[in-house]
């Protein structure tokens, strides 16, 4: 990286903890100092030197139609042009609550928040009320966001980082969080066998995203449904990072799993801070003012993000099946060369793409759970990452995290890929 981008970090480390606002974007796991991002073009970054970069980060999964779509920026500028927000009901939140409850049929009624994060934790906090019960169970190296009882082995920053839990939770908001491997469904039985009158809730990510991409084996999710019918309990599908990006109703659909709640995030608000969570309205009527269950939020469904989420999903369900073939089109495609370009330097690799997004790991594979994934080699995904950043390709600053693809990749943006994936991977061999 220059002068320009080390002065940069130099200074928000002056003012903001490590130089950013999530620690993630501090490249941590990859070394070096991070990217400072001056604007964004379609498919491209551009740094604050103006280097261009081809991204695959894509703000960590928000921005399915790239940078700076007119379309959203139109319709951003339009609505804040009106005002910035009202807390007050706008019929902005009402459209936008219909369009989510027409793509993804089980979310019968939603509640908006502003983030991922927000909305898990109250998902959660309804399944306790709902079932009266308190015990929850994720799965090793899945990430809901950093709330107490869910930073328990969790993802993404947590795993890259190799933090500790977190210190700061209390032992009462986590004795009640139960885990377990992910695909491993025996585990789950183990627990519901031993606890599950107790179970409120199991919280899945349909398609793993915060410990690098990975797979649920067949029958996995199928038999979480299963389980949580049997003893009552209900399934949670973390859709943050899949929803509206696996397929447009989501990891739900793609596997033909109904849950019993869905979080949403990222590409829900296009690039604005929204999360969502919904369900039938017999589970999600106990949430305030209509039950008790208290969940709140200033600028939840704030105007200027309900307006980039409503267009952002109206453009998806126009896209239809063909947008969604396209986007796997192109991940399988980067995967098929980063596989083979490794394979070709004797270089141990594994990877595969769904819908929008792919995992690319430094292991022979199969990655089934966060185990495969520890044992991935970082290092060298760290000079990988720096030598594809050099040849001006942006992935995802640590192997525990997933790479996204827009809309607006193409064929152009893919070769530029390929080409700079085989000289990385020559420079590793
Ligand atoms: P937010 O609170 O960051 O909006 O969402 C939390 C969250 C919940 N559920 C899933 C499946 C998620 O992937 C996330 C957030 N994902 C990370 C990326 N791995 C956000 C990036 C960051 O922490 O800066």
């Amino acid at each position: 990286m220059s002068q320009l981008s080390d002065a940069a970090f130099v200074a928000a480390k002056k003012h903001l903890v490590g130089g950013v606002n999530s620690p993630v974007r501090a490249f941590g796991a990859v070394g070096g100092t991070p990217v400072f991002a001056e604007r964004g073009e379609g498919p491209y970054l551009y740094d604050i030197e103006d280097k261009r970069y081809v991204d695959y980060l894509l703000s960590w999964g928000p921005l399915i139609w790239g940078h700076a779509h007119p379309s959203i920026i139109a319709k951003v500028t339009e609505a804040a042009r009106k005002g910035t927000s009202f807390g007050l009901p706008t019929l902005l939140e009402t459209q936008m609550a219909a369009l989510v409850s027409e793509l993804v049929p089980s979310v019968e009624i939603v509640r908006m928040v502003n983030s991922g994060t927000e909305a898990t934790m109250s998902a959660l906090r309804l399944a306790r009320a709902y079932t009266g019960r308190d015990y929850i169970v994720k799965f090793e190296g899945c990430y809901h966001g950093h709330a107490d009882s869910l930073l328990v082995k969790a993802g993404s920053g947590v795993a890259t980082l190799g933090l500790p839990d977190s210190p700061g939770v209390p032992r009462g908001a986590t004795e009640t969080t139960l885990t377990a491997p992910y695909n491993d469904l025996e585990a789950v039985k183990a627990l519901f066998l031993a606890q599950g009158e107790q179970i409120a809730a199991v919280i899945v990510e349909p398609v793993a995203g915060n410990m690098g991409c990975v797979l649920p084996k067949p029958g996995f999710l199928s038999g979480l449904r299963t389980l949580t019918e049997d003893y009552g309990a209900l399934l949670i599908m973390d859709e943050v990072m899949t929803g509206f990006r696996v397929a447009l109703g989501g990891g739900q659909e793609r596997f033909g799993i109904r849950p019993d709640l869905t979080t949403m995030g990222k590409i829900i608000g296009g690039g604005l801070p929204v999360g969502a969570y919904g369900g039938p309205r017999e589970i999600m009527q106990r949430i305030a003012p209509e039950g008790q269950v208290y969940q709140a939020g200033t600028l939840s469904g704030n105007p200027l993000a309900m307006s980039a989420g409503l267009v952002t999903l109206q453009m998806l369900r126009d896209g239809g099946k063909a947008l969604y073939e396209g986007l796997e089109s192109y991940g399988r495609q980067l995967v098929e060369t980063f596989v083979s370009a490794g394979n070709k330097e004797g270089i141990p690799v594994y990877g595969h793409a769904i819908g929008g997004m792919f995992g690319l790991f430094f292991h022979a594979g199969p990655v089934f759970d966060y185990g495969d994934t520890m044992a991935a080699n970082r290092q060298t995904y760290a000079r990988f990452f720096q030598n594809m950043l050099a040849q001006g390709v942006l992935l995802a600053p640590s192997q525990l995290e997933t790479g996204f693809v827009s809309a607006m990749h193409g064929p152009a943006e893919l070769a530029i890929t390929q080409e700079a994936i085989e000289r990385a991977m020559a420079s590793l061999g």
